[in-house]
């Protein structure tokens, strides 16, 4: 995989990472094993180490961000009532449903002031009344509107809903949309492949393969995606890696992937936080590092890893640089899923900020597009001017 890795074994307090780190060096892809002593090691510092140095041996110091905006069309969804972990759908007749028309999304999508946005991330309910043509009226008229801007666009889960009402193939939605501005897939939906999980906390929505599946014949079209794990609720460290390992395998076969996010799991304001009594208890910093650790060294076949700040706060993703992450959320500018399920942190990140929190990791910011091409190189930590990142210097 890589060349040689800057691996100090001095670093491995725990004796059960030292033939995982061998298998590092020699270049061998970790097996479920390999997995599972890396989510049960008590060295999380080591964990992190491992995961540091096949990062760096391939991005360096660089840590990429695109200018986007996340627009959240509707929120009326047909399994309101089955996503248990859910608190941003709502039924068609409820309080607090909406479905933009055309005039608040290209309202929506001209918020962003200061920065060029880059990308519109876009996704919402699974609503009856928003098919096929909603969707490609609304990505015409914004590509007229910002052509510069990249669409990344509907959950596999919303590709499968749009072809189940419109009686098509995933394949013909996925070209029908691409015709109209669609560029990439975003990751969301996947929440555990786990069929034992599934039917506790999203009992209706499509399984884990068929996800699998939408995401393959995207890439079969030369639509690239992203790939997302929701982590945290009832789920098992096994469940975990079987969900990593069906990513890993779709990408050996496609190579389509762009990044893996984990989704830590918030409790607030949904049936599932309640079920649990988890309310105002969401992951601990310990699984949300560890576990976007796990994810790069057992997504060997993964170039981008990318810690959601808005979901495991901005502080956590300024260490998460430092445990295998070279890539975080962008400007955002307006966030709805997650600050409907009790998340406190900002809504958007101003650019500045967002400089800020990657040089006061010690890191080089790099903005991206949304296929991780380079649009401009920033000073790192210390060369502008900006103060060096004393604290963290060595972290
Ligand atoms: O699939 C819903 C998650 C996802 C909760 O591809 C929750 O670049 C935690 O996938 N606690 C949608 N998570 C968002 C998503 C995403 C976000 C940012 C970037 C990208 C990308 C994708 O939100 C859903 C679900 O897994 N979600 N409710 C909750 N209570
Ligand atoms: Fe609907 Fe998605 Fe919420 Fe499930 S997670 S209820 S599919 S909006």
């Amino acid at each position: 995989m890589t060349a040689s890795l800057a691996i100090d074994p001095a670093r491995l307090r725990d004796p059960a990472l030292r033939p995982v780190a061998d298998k590092l060096q020699r270049g061998e892809r970790l097996d479920r094993a390999d997995g599972l002593r890396l989510f049960r090691s008590p060295d999380l510092l080591g964990v992190g180490h491992l995961a540091d140095a096949v990062n760096r041996a391939r991005h360096g110091d660089r840590v990429t961000f695109a200018a986007n905006q996340h627009i959240n069309p509707t929120n009326i969804c047909v399994l309101r009532t089955t996503c248990a972990f859910c608190g941003y759908a709502r039924l068609p007749k409820e309080a607090g449903a909406y479905r933009y028309g055309l005039d608040q999304v290209l309202a929506e999508s001209d918020r962003a002031d200061g920065t060029i946005t880059r990308e519109f991330h876009i996704v919402g309910g699974l609503d009856m009344q928003a098919g096929l043509a909603y969707y490609t009226e609304m990505f015409r008229a914004l590509k007229a509107r910002h052509p510069q801007v990249h669409i990344k666009a509907l959950t596999a889960v919303e590709i499968a809903h749009i072809a189940r009402i419109e009686k098509m193939s995933h394949e013909a939605v996925l070209l029908a949309l691409r015709e109209a501005g669609l560029d990439t897939l975003p990751g969301g939906g996947a929440e555990t492949f786990s069929a034992a999980v599934r039917a506790q906390i999203a009992g209706k929505k499509l399984g884990g393969a068929e996800y699998i599946e939408v995401h393959r014949t995207a890439h079969r079209l030369g639509i690239r995606s992203n790939c997302t794990m929701l982590y945290g609720h009832v789920e098992s460290l096994e469940d975990r890696l079987d969900h990593l390992a069906m990513l890993r395998d779709l990408q050996d076969d496609t190579g389509g992937f762009l990044a893996f996010i984990p989704l830590a799991y918030h409790p607030d304001d949904n049936a599932l936080g309640a079920q649990l009594g988890r309310q105002g208890t969401s992951t601990t910093g310990y699984d949300d590092l560890r576990t976007l650790a796990v994810g790069r060294l057992f997504l060997d076949n993964f170039q981008h890893v990318k810690s959601h700040w808005i979901m495991v706060t901005p502080a956590l993703t300024q260490l998460a640089l430092h445990f295998g992450v070279n890539d975080i959320e962008g400007t955002v500018v307006r966030e709805k899923i997650y600050h409907a399920v009790g998340a406190r942190t900002p809504q958007g990140m101003a650019l500045d900020d967002l400089l800020r929190l990657i040089r006061g990791a010690g890191k080089r910011p790099v903005e991206r597009d949304a296929l991780y091409r380079v649009v401009r190189e920033f000073d790192g930590p210390g060369e502008g001017s900006e103060a060096p990142a004393a604290a963290l210097a060595g972290a």
